[in-house]
């Protein structure tokens, strides 16, 4: 029953665009109702009708500890009797960066922002003032936030939407941004060789997450460590999701590439509102009020978001077998992920790194967003709705990730299997099938 989200949403969209505050959740590629949520704990999230789900989305990966977990909740309730926002330094904030500098070794400076969009916006420009160029290359399919320069060809809402390119975005912003094909060094090579001095930066997700899951193939991100250096350009990871997510020095640690900027979001915020982007020292001083690079905010580093995005960092950096479990539990469910749909008859793709992960509905391997582009959205939605309505609650899009938390246990991620089961070997699904 959804008979109060129903409600909610026919309120919401007379006030909010589409009736929600980011497309992804109108749940318009999989025409059903959004869900509201009413709350969350653990592994689970409930909502204004009291459907109970297993939570696959852990507010977009940012839950990697699970909903309400205890510390956070508590950092974030004292911190809160001590005033919200000061727009001042704090003493958290400092505690914030030293322990984002030892966590991540390419990162010896960090500046703390409100979102992931902003994170990379910021990285973007101070690549620019660093290197004095403007060009950026960046990824088809790859998503990076919504700033102007980088609504080019980009994954997520975008990409479910079918929209290449947003309106309201002046020709000039875009003008200096360089789409390549993700995974194909011979299309970033291409750029290198045209207009390599003009490059300030290449940017890229090392996992790209928002075409759904595509694994960086061997050598792709350290040919892109080379070209950057051959042509002396900065290279960009995108850690909003990866970070702090397949290890706790990200996607860099994972695959062993260092970039010379990293951003981020969601995890590093435990749940609240938090962005940042960091990197080497000679590049981060030139931000203001150190160098010539503007940049600022009100609410950044706000006390209360430092206080829980530090409480889960700690948890986490005190926890390294967390990592080593998620990754062990996230390789054992995907892999029965790929049995079901094998044991149904169907070809479909099950990417995943760690603990993020897509099930593509389509018979091509996806190492791109053209191969990503070859599911089919009507098929994977006729999937999502059932398994809403069986209570798991996944990305409504197919271009979206699946994200596990330590909250996960096996026993949910079995009930989950069971449920993707009946659905893949039930008779009526079959005749959606197109692949
Ligand atoms: N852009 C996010 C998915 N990649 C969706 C964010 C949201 O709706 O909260």
């Amino acid at each position: 029953m959804t008979e109060n989200s129903e409600k909610l949403f026919q309120e919401a969209v007379k006030y909010i665009p589409g009736g929600v505050n980011s497309p992804v959740r109108a749940f318009g590629s999989i025409g059903s109702v959004p869900r509201f949520i009413k709350y969350a704990d653990g592994a689970y999230i409930y909502d204004e009708d009291d459907n109970k789900y297993i939570d696959y989305i852990g507010s977009w990966g940012s839950m990697i500890l699970g909903h309400n977990q205890k510390a956070v909740l508590e950092a974030v309730t004292e911190a809160c009797k001590m005033g919200l926002s000061y727009g001042a330094a704090t003493a958290v904030e400092v505690e914030m960066a030293k322990l984002v500098c030892e966590l991540v070794p390419s990162i010896e400076m960090v500046r703390m922002v409100n979102s992931g969009t902003e994170a990379v916006m910021s990285a973007i420009r101070t690549a620019r003032g660093y290197t004095g160029r403007n060009k950026i290359v960046k990824f088809t399919g790859c998503y990076h936030g919504h700033s102007d320069g980088l609504l080019v060809k980009a994954g997520s809402g975008v990409m479910t939407a079918g929209v290449p390119d947003s309106l309201g975005v002046p020709e000039g912003c875009t003008r200096d941004t360089l789409s390549a094909i993700y995974n194909k060094l011979d299309s970033v090579k291409e750029h290198f060789t045209r207009c390599g001095e003009e490059i300030a930066a290449v940017i890229v997700e090392p996992v790209a997450a928002n075409m759904g899951v595509v694994p960086p193939e061997p050598g792709f991100l350290e040919g892109l460590r080379s070209l950057c250096d051959e042509y002396g350009a900065l290279l960009i990871f995108d850690e909003v999701i990866t970070g702090f997510r397949l290890g706790i020095d990200g996607a860099q640690g994972f695959f062993g590439v260092k970039p010379d900027l990293t951003t981020f979001g969601k995890i590093i915020g435990g749940g609240m509102p938090v962005g940042a982007y960091g990197g080497r020292r000679e590049i981060m001083e030139v931000v203001a009020p150190l160098g010539g690079v503007y940049q600022a905010g009100t609410l950044s580093g706000n006390p209360i978001a430092m206080a829980a995005g530090l409480t889960q960092l700690t948890i986490l950096k005190e926890h390294p077998e967390y990592y080593r479990e998620l990754n062990n539990t996230a390789d054992w469910f995907f892999k029965k992920i790929k049995e079901v749909v094998t044991e149904a008859g169907l070809p479909y793709q099950v990417n995943h790194v760690g603990s993020i992960g897509s099930l593509f509905f389509t018979k091509e391997k996806v190492t791109d967003y053209e191969s990503a582009k070859t599911s089919d959205t009507v098929a994977f939605a006729k999937y999502c709705n059932y398994m809403m309505e069986h209570g798991v609650y996944l990305a409504p899009a197919q271009f979206e990730a699946m994200f596990l938390s330590v909250a996960h246990t096996r026993e949910m991620l079995e009930e989950t299997l069971d449920i993707m089961k009946k659905y893949f070997l039930s008779f009526p699904y079959k005749k959606f099938i197109k692949n």
